[in-house]
């Protein structure tokens, strides 16, 4: 294929309810949707999950859109491409913005896929025809309100529950939530909330069987995480520092984690989440699809790279109406009992709502070869 045209859109989607982390509230998704097209007029679509503050990891919004428009998309209009593993081989003189990078790389994959007149996910190597997913929970102010909410999700279906927890809302919240819910699969993610000295107060959470902690350590820490671990007996599953088939490599031998969350997005895209994909299977490490929020088109990404067969663990893909009133795709993505059926039209397997689009558009920009 060769990249003929490429539009950026800025949108601006307000959510149905407000996500707490040990960050702050969010109530609107500011995001970036990537438009590819080749030469032959095929379209392919990617999301940039990069947030609008610099929390989760360092790039935002506007650092994408800034990375996109002067270095991505400048390195990569009119060149020919015989697969998208050369769009990360092309980006490599770009450090890091590994958001930015894979939400171009995703609409390669989509034109990539819808070539070979294949779905996405099989085109990707995956064989799953349905998978399973469970919900994250933002931090909650009111227990009761947490318990209320729990008993719904799991009568949606969702296969496990998992907690954001942070330093002062974690031990009791836990304990509350077991009381009533002694059997149901449970997690909780720290986003990085605590120090190597909170070990024995993170051991607490020991008593609970809870599936894993999610990255209780700094974004940027393998070797603690390794401390902790051992010393843990639930496992830990790594999230923010995880960016790359390398970095998975070397928390697997210094026994960072037992489990690992795959974000497409904070590892650069579909090739590099085939690399971690294969290291951990070798190393008998389980994955699970993290989510950043994101709209049908990230959804569909994630669902695609989950039906790879080391994704064993329900991820965080939930339905598109866990956020959104309306979607940006045709259909919506959604959940019977806990599960979602994988698509089989080609490419990402969903279309793009051209309507609903613009009307959630606040700014766009098209590129030319
Ligand atoms: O740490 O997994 C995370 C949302 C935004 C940023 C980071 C995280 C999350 C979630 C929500 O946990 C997952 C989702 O519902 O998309
Ligand atoms: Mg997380």
């Amino acid at each position: 294929m060769r990249i003929e045209r490429v539009v950026l859109r800025q949108l601006a989607m307000k959510m149905k309810s407000p996500f707490t982390t040990s960050f702050g509230t969010q109530l609107m998704r500011e995001f970036i949707v990537v438009e590819v097209v080749d030469e032959d007029g095929t379209v392919g679509w990617g999301e940039s999950v990069a947030l609008l503050n610099p929390w989760y990891n360092e790039e935002t919004m506007k650092t994408n859109w800034h990375m996109l428009e002067d270095f991505i998309i400048p390195a990569l209009l009119g060149v020919h491409l015989e697969h998208p593993d050369e769009v990360t081989e092309r980006l490599q003189f770009i450090r890091k913005n590994n958001m930015a990078k894979s939400a171009f790389e995703g609409a390669v994959w989509d034109i990539f896929a819808k070539q070979q007149g294949q779905y996405l996910g099989q085109t990707l190597g995956g064989t799953k025809s349905e998978i399973s997913v469970g919900i994250s929970i933002g931090i909650q102010k009111d227990a009761s309100m947490l318990i209320r909410m729990i008993g719904e999700y799991l009568e949606t279906g969702y296969k496990r529950i998992k907690l954001k927890i942070k330093p002062g809302q974690d031990v009791e919240v836990v304990r509350g939530v077991r009381q009533v819910f002694p059997d149901v699969p449970l997690m909780v993610d720290a986003n990085s909330s605590y120090q190597l000295r909170d070990l024995d107060h993170l051991r607490r959470l020991d008593e609970f069987n809870l599936m894993m902690i999610e990255q209780p350590l700094s974004h940027d820490d393998l070797v603690d995480h390794a401390k902790i671990q051992a010393r843990l007996e639930t496992p830990i599953c790594l999230d923010e520092s995880i960016h790359s088939a390398e970095d998975a490599r070397k928390a697997i031998e210094l026994g960072s984690c037992r489990i690992i969350n795959l974000k497409i997005g904070r590892v650069g895209g579909l090739s590099e989440s085939l690399r971690i994909h294969d290291v951990c299977r070798e190393a008998g490490i389980p994955l699970w699809c993290g989510g950043m929020l994101e709209s049908g088109i990230g959804r569909a990404h994630n669902i695609a790279v989950t039906t790879l067969a080391n994704f064993t663990l329900p991820g965080d893909t939930a339905a598109s109406s866990r956020y959104w009133d309306q979607d940006i795709i045709e259909p919506e993505v959604k959940l019977t009992d806990g599960v979602i059926q994988v698509p089989t039209n080609s490419g990402i397997g969903f279309t793009v709502d051209g309507s609903t689009l613009d009307r959630y558009t606040v700014a766009s920009k098209s590129f030319s070869a």
